[in-house]
């Protein structure tokens, strides 16, 4: 019921202030809505369609909106090219979709939060001071910048090698744009493969591939990750 008297509150201001709508999580943040949650933004403009997104106000500075998630683990993430172009998944575990990634992180500089809960049940972070993910037309392109902080430790600007994702196009299991001759996400997520990867959070848990290098070497399971984007400085 909280929740849905936050949707209410929302609506009713959005109604309010309908030119200047929500751009994202930072913009919410910014403006009072300082709960965990569900809102609606507009990543497209003011005047265009609205996409219901999680907030995370928990993680400082507050904002991240949530591009990944994953926990329960009972959600197929061996998907293709469209469903991961317009997101998928549940409120527990989903990928928000590229589209919107590529449109948030255009207009604004972002930062990427990465959280892991390890095979031994530790909560890691690592931060990236910038993320932009290019067009449909360049495949969804990754770039990163640092510098980076965290715990969970970096394999993504550490080396500049045949498994580094950093400046990789996204590639599923019905779109290859790896650099691999054959196709890394084939049984498996997309992701910005190289040949393949150090880190790989949209992997298939049951496989013996690293979803993750950094301070568990070779980790090939997590409980828990999520992907959060946020434009605070
Ligand atoms: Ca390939």
């Amino acid at each position: 019921m909280e929740l849905k008297a936050e949707i209410e509150r929302l609506s009713t201001y959005l109604n309010k202030t309908k030119d200047d709508a929500p751009f994202d999580c930072w913009d919410l943040s910014q403006r009072g809505f300082n709960r965990s949650g569900i809102y609606p933004i507009y990543p497209w403009g003011s005047n265009e369609k609205s996409v219901y997104v999680h907030c995370n106000m928990d993680v400082a500075p507050r904002g991240w909106t949530m591009v990944q998630h994953r926990k329960s683990l009972t959600v197929n993430f061996t998907r293709g090219w469209q469903d991961y172009k317009n997101g998928f998944g549940t409120n527990a575990e989903f990928w928000l979709g590229n589209e919107i990634v590529h449109l948030l992180t255009s207009r604004h500089h972002n930062q990427l939060y990465i959280g892991i809960i390890d095979t031994n049940g530790s909560y890691l972070y690592q931060k990236y001071h910038f993320i932009r993910i290019g067009p449909e037309s360049d495949k969804y392109r990754l770039h990163i910048e640092g510098p980076t902080t965290g715990d969970a430790g970096d394999f993504i600007l550490r080396y500049n090698d045949t498994k580094s994702i950093n400046n990789q196009r996204f590639t599923t299991f019905d779109n290859d744009n790896d650099n691999n001759a054959g196709n890394c996400a084939t049984g498996s997520g997309g992701w910005w493969y190289n040949s393949c990867h150090y880190i790989a959070l949209n992997n298939d848990l049951n496989s013996p591939e690293t979803v993750y290098q950094g301070r568990v070497p070779n980790m090939t399971y997590f409980r828990f990750s999520s992907m959060m984007i946020n434009r605070a400085p």
